[in-house]
């Protein structure tokens, strides 16, 4: 069975086709296939918003579609950005824009608690759902470390392995993070799923 992906972030279709692949679950995007359907985030929660994703893609290209919504989520700014990672600060910032701002929002701040939260939800053409959650708990660098990832990436720091995200392999961000334990717990799901 194939599966589409409801997103539009390229980081995050890399991630997910490297994650899935390996769990043997075939993908295409929303380019492949010629479907580009711009989707309001109008929920307050990871999975709600998951979900409207999903469904609106999984109706737009006629196949299982799978939609990650996902965030970080700060003590010190009482769970902020949260589910408007993607908007902070406005429109017109980047990756590296609203990286600068947190860290600006963040300046002396003792408490730099935070985990990043995914919630993966897959809509099927038939009206099934299945829903994942996945989080990861780090604490948010005094400034941007490494190259590598996406999004806040350079300034998510694991203690337990001293890298931030961007400071580490895509597999090894893979085996800890958010999204990779998410479609984990997703893939064992859809195996049961399939079964019936
Ligand atoms: P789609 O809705 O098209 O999937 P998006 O980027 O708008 O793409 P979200 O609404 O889920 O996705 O926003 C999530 C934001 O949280 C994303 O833009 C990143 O800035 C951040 N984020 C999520 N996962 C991340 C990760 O693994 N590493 C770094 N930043 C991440």
């Amino acid at each position: 069975m194939k599966f589409v992906l409801a997103t539009h972030n390229p980081g995050k279709i890399q991630e997910m086709q490297a994650i899935l692949s390996q769990l043997g679950v075939e993908v295409v995007s929303p380019a492949e296939l010629g479907v580009d359907v711009d989707v309001e985030e109008t929920g307050e929660t990871f999975a709600e918003n998951a979900m409207l994703k999903a469904k609106a893609i999984c109706a737009a290209a006629g196949l299982p579609a799978i939609a990650d919504d996902s965030g970080l989520c700060v003590d010190a700014l009482n769970g902020g950005p949260g589910v408007y990672s993607a908007r902070y600060g406005g429109e017109g910032l980047d990756d590296a824009g609203r990286t600068a701002l947190l860290l600006q929002n963040m300046r002396g701040q003792t408490t730099r608690a935070a985990h990043f939260a995914c919630a993966i939800a897959c809509a099927f053409p038939n009206g099934d759902t299945l829903t994942a959650e996945g989080r990861c708990d780090g604490a948010v660098a005094f400034a941007p470390m490494g190259q590598g990832g996406f999004g806040y990436d350079p300034v998510f720091l694991v203690p337990e392995k001293a890298k931030t995200f961007s400071q580490m392999t895509a597999e090894e961000k893979n085996e800890i993070s958010h999204r990779g334990r998410a479609l984990r717990t997703f893939s064992e799901k859809l195996a049961t799923y399939l079964k019936r």
